[in-house]
């Protein structure tokens, strides 16, 4: 009886260390943890004033650009202990330079840290607002600010709801109405890291608007950046531990009707998309192992993909720009406009390209 319990302990042991080393290897797969990307520069140059990262930008029509910058994200290095703040730029300047945006209104500036944005135009009288998901002592909740010209954001609602629990992205559909990423299912990192050695997909995408709140996409690994299309039928979103942009079609009552996914090996973070072609562009991880362990001597690189096409039979993916950290690290997003680039970076900086 002895005998056969230690077999079947000598079993479970060699089971339980060849499932751990399986999956030890899917993580180091789904972090690309051994991918290095050559160097493709663009003509381009540091933006003043960025120096803690700036992960989202989203650039309107008329060549406003906001951005979120000093996130504090656990995992995640910063630089700064500060507050994060948010920048706007224009683009139809001839020397485009971030000026700070002062925030008016009820918020506490103190525990103030922007991740995701989007902002949205009021076609019935061009008013913008500009939504920002906020993590004050690391919660949840989405910002709804307008902006005034030249540089004041009025802070209008802050909107909390369980179903906004751990929230990367936002996309703004109406003056009070969005959809928004949940990056993880789990709160707890060591559960985290669980459902990564797991493969669950238990992750979702939730509508809210102030008369109802309610998931309208699930089974995402790990959904990150979301925009619109052009047309404003489609969604699109980076499952980024997928290494893949889940293309979704909006119905009737605002759910999520899945079409298609376009693998683009990297881990894409936030989404931007031009506003004339219709090109989604992505700002990615190539490699998130040196993004989490962040080590000066080998940092983090960066990397710029389009997808060109994204509803025909073959959507074109191209590398637009990638560094090896030297210049970048961290790039979170990329945001064109009329042959500029604007690149963001988690931490790091934020770069201004041409694109011709
Ligand atoms: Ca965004
Ligand atoms: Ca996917
Ligand atoms: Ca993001």
């Amino acid at each position: 009886m002895a005998a056969m319990k230690k077999v079947l302990l000598a079993v479970a042991v060699a089971t339980f260390a060849a499932f751990s080393g399986q999956r030890f290897l899917k993580l180091k797969e789904i972090m690309l943890a051994s991918r290095q990307i050559p160097v493709k520069h663009l003509s381009c140059h540091y933006l003043q004033n960025i120096e803690y990262g700036a992960e989202d930008i989203t650039i309107l029509k008329d060549g406003l650009a906001f951005m979120s910058t000093g996130l504090k994200f656990p995992g995640l290095h910063s630089f700064s202990d500060e507050p994060g703040k948010m920048y706007v730029l224009d683009l139809l300047h001839p020397r485009p330079t971030p000026v700070e945006l002062q925030i008016s209104g009820e918020l506490d500036l103190t525990s103030f840290n922007p991740h995701g944005i989007s902002a949205y135009t009021d076609e019935a009288d061009d008013s913008v607002y500009v939504f920002v998901v906020n993590h004050p002592h690391h919660n949840s909740q989405v910002e709804i600010f307008r902006y005034v010209e030249e540089d004041t954001l009025v802070h209008l609602k802050t909107i909390t709801h369980p179903l906004l629990h751990s929230v990367n992205d936002i996309v703004a559909v109406g003056v009070e109405s969005f959809y928004a990423t949940n990056d993880r299912y789990f709160h707890s990192d060591a559960l985290l890291l669980v459902a990564v050695f797991l493969d669950l997909t238990w992750c979702d995408v939730v509508f809210y608007s102030p008369h109802e709140v309610r998931m309208v996409a699930d089974g995402l690994r790990s959904p990150n950046g979301i925009n619109l299309s052009p047309d404003k039928r489609y969604i699109y979103v980076s499952d980024i531990m997928d290494h893949d942009i889940d293309v979704f079609e909006r119905q009737e009552g605002e759910q999520l009707r899945y079409i298609k996914s376009v693998a683009v090996g990297s881990l894409c973070d936030n989404i931007e998309v031009d506003h004339k072609t219709g090109d989604v562009w992505l700002g990615c991880h190539p490699n998130a192992m040196k993004l989490s362990s962040y080590d000066p001597e080998d940092p983090p690189g960066s990397e710029v993909l389009r997808i060109k096409n994204i509803h025909s039979e073959k959507p074109v993916v191209s590398l637009e720009y990638a560094d090896d950290g030297h210049v970048l690290m961290g790039s979170s997003v990329a945001a064109p406009y009329e042959g500029k680039l604007l690149i963001g970076s988690v931490f790091h900086k934020a770069l201004y390209c041409l694109l011709k």
